[in-house]
C-alpha cells in the first residue's frame, strides 16, 4: 500500500513514519492512504469482524501485535422512541476500550520503527492499552497520568503489565506535554492521539459499523476527550466514500461533559479552533481533558459530516450510566455514558429525526471506574447470615 502523512494544515505529504506533527508548520499530520493503490479483497459480510480485517487499508507493513481486537458487539437497544439506536460496546475489547484499536497499530508500527520504548500521557485507558500491547510486544512502558483523577481499573492495568507509572500533581493536559518533550528526548514512541498511526486502527470502528449493519447509519454519537476517536471515526466513513463502497456519511457527533467542553464551545459559535480550558473537571475522568490535540480534525469531523456537539452534566452522564446498565444490561465507564446523555438530551431538543438510524459508541467497559459506581450505587446491603434477616431485606 502506498500512502504518506500529510499536514492538515499545511497539505505538505511526508514519507518519514516517525513524524508526529508537520516539521514545517507544526499542523497535525493525518495518514494520507493512496486509495487507487488499494486492493480491497475484504467483504462486508459482517463475518469474521476484526482490526486486522481490513489490513489493505491499515499503513503498517510489519507481521501485527494483535490481542484479537475489534469484533465489538453492536447491541440493538430501546433506547430511541422512534428512532432506531444502536451501541457498539467497545469496552468489549481487550482491555476494556476502544484504545486498543489504535494501540494495535501503534505498537506494531513502533517494532517496525525500531523503537525499545513507547510512552502515553493518559486520563488511564490509553495507558492500560499501551502497557498492555507493550508487554506483547516486548517493549518498555511509560506513562504519565495526572495524579490521584484516574480510575482505579485502569491504573491496576497499567501496573500490572508492567508499565512504569508516574502520577505528575497536574491534568491531563501537562501531562501531554511533558510526555511530549520526554518522547523526543529519550527516543520514546509516543502513542497518544497526537501519533497518526493509532487513528488509524481506530478508524475501523466505522469499517465495522457499516460490516455489521449492512448500511450507513445516519449519526454516529460518541465522548469526545482528546478528540481522536471522532476523526478517526469520521475518516473511516470518508475513505469508504472514497473507495465508493458507500454513498454517505455519518452526521458526527461528538458529546463533552459540561466541566470539559472546548469543543462544544467552539462548535456553538461555529469556529475553526477552540480556546483550551485550564482546569477542566467531570465525574467522567477518561475525558477530563480542557485542551484536546486533535481539536481541528474533531471540528472539521464535525462540520463536514453535518454532525453537531453537546455537553452533558455530570448527572446526566450517572443517569445514563445507570438507565444503560439496568435497562439494556450494557455496562459502561462514566466517559462512555456521557453518548448516552447526548443522545437523550439530542431526542428532548428534536434535534434526531425520528426516521434515523443512529449508532452510540460505549468506549469503555463498566469495570475499569468501580470507584464511581460504589460513590452513586452505595455499598452492598450487608446482614447477618441468617434466613429471615436476609428475607427481610430482599
Ligand atoms: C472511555 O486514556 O484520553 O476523544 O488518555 O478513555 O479520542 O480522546 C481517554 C479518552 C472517551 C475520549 N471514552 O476519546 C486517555 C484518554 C473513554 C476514554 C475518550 C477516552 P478521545
Amino acid at each position: 500500500m502506498d500512502y504518506a502523512l500529510r499536514c492538515i494544515e499545511c497539505d505538505r505529504e511526508f514519507e518519514n513514519d516517525e513524524l508526529y506533527t508537520c516539521p514545517s508548520c507544526n499542523g497535525l499530520l493525518e495518514v494520507k492512504i493512496r486509495l487507487d493503490s488499494v486492493e480491497v479483497d475484504f467483504k462486508f459480510d459482517g463475518i469474521n469482524l476484526r482490526v486486522w480485517k481490513y489490513s489493505n487499508l491499515l499503513p503498517v507493513k510489519s507481521k501485527p501485535i494483535s490481542l484479537n481486537e475489534g469484533g465489538t458487539p453492536l447491541f440493538k437497544t430501546t433506547l430511541g422512541d422512534r428512532c432506531k439506536v444502536y451501541v457498539k460496546h467497545e469496552g468489549m475489547n481487550p482491555s476494556g476500550s476502544f484504545k486498543d484499536r489504535g494501540m494495535t497499530i501503534g505498537v506494531t508500527k513502533a517494532i517496525e520503527l525500531g523503537k525499545k520504548a513507547v510512552a502515553c500521557a493518559s486520563t488511564g485507558n490509553t495507558s492500560a492499552s499501551m502497557a498492555m500491547y507493550a508487554a506483547k510486544a516486548g517493549l518498555k512502558a511509560y506513562v504519565l497520568l495526572p495524579a490521584g483523577k484516574v480510575a482505579l481499573g485502569k491504573v491496576a492495568q497499567a501496573l500490572m503489565h508492567g508499565a512504569k507509572v508516574i502520577g505528575i500533581k497536574s491534568n491531563f493536559d501537562v501531562a501531554l506535554e511533558f510526555v511530549r518533550k520526554i518522547s523526543e528526548e529519550e527516543n520514546f514512541y509516543l502513542l497518544n492521539s497526537v501519533n497518526p498511526f493509532r487513528l488509524e486502527g481506530q478508524k475501523t470502528i466505522a469499517f465495522e459499523i457499516v460490516d455489521e449493519l449492512g448500511y450507513v447509519p445516519d449519526r454516529v454519537i460518541l465522548p469526545v476527550g482528546n478528540a481522536g476517536n471522532i476523526s478517526a471515526i469520521f475518516k473511516g466513513f470518508k475513505e469508504l466514500k472514497e473507495l465508493g463502497l458507500i454513498d454517505s456519511i455519518p452526521k458526527m457527533t461528538g458529546v463533552q461533559a459540561e466541566g470539559a467542553s472546548p469543543i462544544y464551545k467552539a462548535f456553538k459559535e461555529r469556529k475553526l479552533d477552540i480556546i483550551p480550558e485550564q482546569s477542566p473537571e467531570t465525574v467522567a475522568t477518561a475525558i477530563r481533558i480542557g485542551n484536546p490535540v486533535n481539536a481541528k480534525k474533531a471540528l472539521n469531523a464535525i462540520y463536514k459530516s453535518n454532525g453537531l456537539s453537546v455537553s452533558v452534566s455530570d448527572n446526566e452522564i450517572i443517569e445514563a450510566q445507570k438507565f444503560l446498565a439496568s435497562k439494556e444490561g450494557i455496562g459502561v465507564e462514566p466517559a462512555s455514558a456521557a453518548s448516552i446523555a447526548g443522545l437523550r438530551k439530542l431526542l428532548e431538543m428534536g434535534e434526531i429525526g425520528s426516521d434515523e438510524t443512529v449508532v452510540c459508541i460505549t468506549t469503555g467497559h463498566l469495570l475499569k471506574d468501580p470507584e464511581t459506581v460504589i460513590s452513586v450505587c452505595g455499598e452492598p446491603i450487608e446482614v447477618e447470615a441468617d434466613l429471615e434477616k436476609i428475607k427481610e431485606v430482599l
